[in-house]
């Protein structure tokens, strides 16, 4: 099944709602590509790679272009069913860029579903469920509002939040997470993500300002080595997100025993044959984690819930999508969404979504 075409898309994604506000940035729009790879007998794959802006982590939406115009060419002609070696073609012509290469490698998934007529999902080893747990992400807001929030999510459903902290002073950051738990308590389980804004000397104080609540402390601060120099004096269990770029750092902070558990980028870590190799290794070392990307529309969010349903409940601590700050799907029917605080697993062939055309952007490349 040869690879006959590639066409890549920029696809701009305006938010529903109000800013989407971290620690460190605040975005009013995203900025996706898309890529379709189709096979000389008339099968198309989806691919897409969405940064949450130029700051959160070092992927860059127009880098992705770019990259991915390096790569396409050497790419026609490929079997689009040996996915470990079209990868290899694309680290022979580009060096790292993981986040590029994830669109395609996405895409490829999606050819190999529809090739067999079968779900992603059981071609990465079989769904645990028909549906995944999600997490609603709280923008920075002030205690009150933050608290607010979080009954709301609570009562439509979502049994996990994560609160986003830091950019602040931290008296703020430790009277909302006081607030939340006043509000949900036990109902709901915490994370606190700080989006690798606080100093050692802040989460130090933050952890011991809020000991007496259950909460995980996800990328607290900017680098692995300031997370080890005050892990044992930390209160909570720490979880790593933006420091995992790939797996070879994975298997670092694993043996320094950095943390306890991740929250997970399919795009960061290169796709979703790298995300498989992860999923494993955090079952090796019975390590939670997420199933999430930064950002972007239907065709990552397909990818999100479809690992995610392959990971061992127990370990799933959510498949976090975009949805809910989108104002349109790219698949007008069958568009991936959360309802009560859970995603149904797609079961047609493939990735299971069919974007329309009409809604993927505009083409910035194509090959042939
Ligand atoms: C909440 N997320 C999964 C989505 C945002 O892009 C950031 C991210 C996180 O956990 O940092
Ligand atoms: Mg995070």
């Amino acid at each position: 099944m040869q690879i006959s075409e590639i066409h890549i898309y920029q696809k701009d994604l305006p938010l529903a709602g109000p800013p989407y506000t971290m620690a460190r940035t605040s975005l009013a729009a995203m900025d996706s590509t898309i890529v379709k790879v189709v096979t000389g007998n008339g099968l198309a794959g989806w691919g897409e790679s969405c940064p949450v802006g130029p700051v959160y982590q070092p992927h860059h939406a127009g880098g992705a272009r770019a990259a991915l115009v390096e790569m396409a060419p050497h790419l026609i002609g490929a079997n689009a069913l040996d996915i470990d070696l079209a990868r290899m073609v694309m680290d022979d012509t580009l060096n790292g860029h993981n986040y590029a290469k994830a669109a395609l490698d996405i895409a490829l998934w999606d050819l190999q579903g529809k090739h067999y007529g079968q779900p992603v999902c059981r071609l990465l080893g079989g769904a645990r469920s028909d549906r995944v747990p999600s997490y609603y992400a709280t923008g920075i807001d002030t205690p009150g509002e933050t608290a607010k929030l979080a009954i709301e999510k609570m009562r439509q459903g979502f049994s996990r939040l994560q609160i986003k902290a830091g950019g602040r002073d931290i008296e703020t950051d430790i009277e909302t997470i006081h607030k939340v738990w006043e509000a949900v308590g036990s109902k709901v389980r915490l994370k606190v993500d700080a989006n690798r804004s606080w100093t050692a000397r802040d989460a130090l104080f933050i952890s011991n300002g809020c000991r007496d609540i259950p909460i995980v402390l996800e990328q607290p601060c900017n680098s692995i080595e300031e997370v080890l120099a005050i892990r044992p004096r930390l209160r909570h269990p720490v979880y790593l997100d933006e420091s995992i770029l790939d797996i070879s750092t994975l298997l670092r902070v694993i043996a320094l025993g950095v943390c306890d558990g991740f929250g997970l980028k399919v795009t960061r870590l290169g796709g979703l044959s790298a995300m498989r190799t992860v999923r494993d290794i955090c079952a090796a070392r019975t390590l939670p984690h997420s199933m999430d990307d930064a950002f972007g529309g239907d065709i990552i969010a397909a990818a999100c819930v479809h690992m995610g349903a392959t990971v061992q409940p127990r370990l799933l601590e959510g498949v976090w999508i975009a949805a809910p700050y989108l104002e349109e799907h790219y698949d007008g029917e069958n568009g991936i969404n959360i309802e009560a605080g859970h995603i149904l697993v797609p079961d047609g062939p493939g990735l299971g979504i069919s974007p329309d055309e009409d809604r993927i952007g505009n083409l910035v490349g194509s090959f042939a």
